[in-house]
C-alpha cells in the first residue's frame, strides 16, 4: 500500500449507497478503505470491487482460524477484489503463515491484529500483543493492527517490529485517539471510521485529518 495521505477509511455503514457516497468524497484523502462484516454482511461481498474503484480495499474480517480454514478464507476475499486481509494473531504462527504465504502469492497484503483499541483489551489481548508483533515480524506479514487509544504501546510495538513493517492504527476520533499523536508514536497510517462517515462534510472532515497528520509524515 502506498502512502500518500496516511489516511484509511474505516466504512462501518449498512448501506450500498451511502457507502459509495462517501467513499466517492473522501477517495481524494485516503490510502485504503477499510471495509468489514457491517458493511459486506448487509450488501455482500461484490461491495468489495465496487468500492476498490476508488481505492485499495482492505478487507477487515479478523481471520481467525486453523491455517487451512485462513488460506480459504483469504483466497475468497482476495478473489472479491480486496487488495489485503486482516488476520487476528492469537491464532498463532501456523494460521498466520498460511494467510502470508497465500497473500504472498497473489501479491497481497496480510495485516495482523497485535493489540486492540477498546478498554477490554486489556482484559486478555495486551498481555499478548507484542509476542503477536514479533510473531507478524517473524511471519513476514505486510503489518500489523495497533491502537491510536495507546501510542505508548504503538511506539512499543514499532520497536519489536521495526521497519519493515508497517502499523495501521484505529481508534482515533470516536474512541478518544489523536492522528498526529499516533503517527509521532511510530504508525504509518490512521484507520479513522465514525469521524469521517458519520460528520455532515465527511471529505472535510478528512481532509482535516489529513492536514493535522501532514508534517509528520
Ligand atoms: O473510527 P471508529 O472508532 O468509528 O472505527 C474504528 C474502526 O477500526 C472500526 O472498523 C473497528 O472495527 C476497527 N478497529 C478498532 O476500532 N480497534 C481495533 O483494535 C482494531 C480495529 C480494526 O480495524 O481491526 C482490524
Amino acid at each position: 500500500m502506498e502512502r500518500k495521505t496516511g489516511l484509511i477509511l474505516a466504512l462501518d455503514v449498512t448501506d450500498r449507497l451511502e457507502a459509495v457516497e462517501i467513499s466517492e468524497k473522501v477517495a481524494g484523502y485516503v490510502d485504503a478503505i477499510k471495509i468489514g462484516y457491517p458493511l459486506v454482511l448487509s450488501t455482500g461481498m461484490d461491495m468489495i470491487s465496487q468500492l476498490s474503484k476508488f481505492a485499495p480495499i482492505i478487507a477487515d474480517f479478523k481471520v481467525a482460524d486453523i491455517p487451512n480454514t485462513n488460506r480459504l478464507i483469504c483466497e475468497q476475499v482476495f478473489k472479491a477484489g480486496a487488495d489485503a486481509v486482516i488476520v487476528q494473531g492469537f491464532t498463532g504462527h501456523d494460521s498466520l503463515e498460511a494467510a502470508v504465504k497465500l497473500a504472498k502469492e497473489e501479491n497481497k497484503d496480510i495485516y495482523v491484529v497485535t493489540e486492540m483499541s477498546h478498554p477490554g483489551a486489556l482484559d486478555f489481548m495486551q498481555q499478548v500483543g507484542e509476542g503477536i508483533a514479533k510473531m507478524a515480524a517473524d511471519a513476514k506479514a505486510s503489518g500489523v493492527v495497533a491502537p491510536a487509544t495507546r501510542p505508548e504501546r504503538v511506539a512499543e510495538i514499532r520497536k519489536i517490529i521495526g521497519n519493515d513493517l508497517s502499523i495501521i492504527s484505529p481508534g482515533v476520533g470516536a474512541q478518544g485517539g489523536s492522528a498526529s499523536d499516533v503517527i509521532k508514536a511510530g504508525a504509518d497510517w490512521v484507520i479513522v471510521g465514525r469521524a469521517i462517515y458519520q460528520a455532515e462534510d465527511p471529505a472535510m472532515a478528512a481532509k482535516k485529518l489529513v492536514d493535522e497528520m501532514k508534517e509528520f509524515i
